[in-house]
């Protein structure tokens, strides 16, 4: 890895003022077998060409279904979005922060949950006492990198974690322009609609995690809003 003066930076005052302030915040992180390393500003970490020198972090991709259908909870991302903007993707993505020291906690992943549950409400709106920390499950870590718009991408160590709740959705409108409820079928569908598009790292775990969980629930008879899954 590059020392930390060698590393790209750039001016941000062409975006939205909210989201250039949220690219301060900072990020863990990583080596390829997620030991922490140290942490830089979220800035820092999804420029390409830092990316391109070996800089990774650590994320998450939270998925929430309704207990009541199994449905899971899409969002589109707002406009503002300095990466990935106007994207369909999981229910929430982001980052737990060198910034809080309980989310550096790496025991039975403590740390992910928490900065989880603090970005589904951040993000959604969804009050913390609707999102324990206990209730996620945890399924597996991807090393994930794709190229974003223009000079900016992701290359992360992502925690992928199901949680099956009632929630209440009050959007963050700067963070979030539309959200549904979808079941299989009816995300297929939106997948084989040209006009739609979605982020890539949603593509790839859908195709590679969440369909193949999605036929098993379906099987089972008298669904109890627990969710089934193998960590790889
Ligand atoms: C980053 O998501 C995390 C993944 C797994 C791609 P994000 O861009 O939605 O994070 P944030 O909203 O915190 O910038
Ligand atoms: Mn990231």
């Amino acid at each position: 890895l590059a020392a930390r003066a060698a590393l790209a930076s750039i001016d941000l005052t062409n975006y939205d003022p909210e989201q250039s302030r949220l690219m301060d915040e900072k990020c863990i992180l990583v080596d390829e077998q997620d030991n922490a390393i140290g942490a830089v500003d979220k800035k820092t970490c999804h420029l390409m060409e830092n990316i391109n020198k070996g800089l990774l972090h650590r994320a998450f991709s939270a998925f929430v279904f309704r207990p009541s259908d199994g449905k899971l909870l899409l969002q589109q991302r707002a406009a503002e979005k300095i990466t990935f903007p106007d994207m369909w993707t999981n229910t929430c993505c982001s980052h737990p922060l060198d910034d809080f020291e309980q989310e550096k906690i790496e025991n039975d992943q403590l740390g992910v949950r928490i900065a989880a549950s603090r970005k589904l409400e951040h993000e959604l709106g969804i009050p913390q006492s609707q999102t324990p920390i206990d209730e996620f499950q945890y399924l597996t870590k991807i090393h994930y990198l794709a190229p974003s718009n223009g000079m900016w991408g992701e290359h992360e160590v992502d925690y992928i974690l199901f949680l099956t709740a009632d929630v209440t959705v009050i959007p963050n409108k700067n963070e979030i322009q539309d959200y549904k409820y979808v079941d299989k079928a009816e995300l297929q569908a939106m997948f084989n609609d040209s006009s739609n598009s979605f982020t890539p790292w949603f593509k790839l775990i859908a195709r590679d995690f969440l369909f193949g969980w999605w036929d098993t629930l379906l099987e089972r008879k008298g669904y109890d809003g627990r969710v089934y899954a193998k960590t790889l």
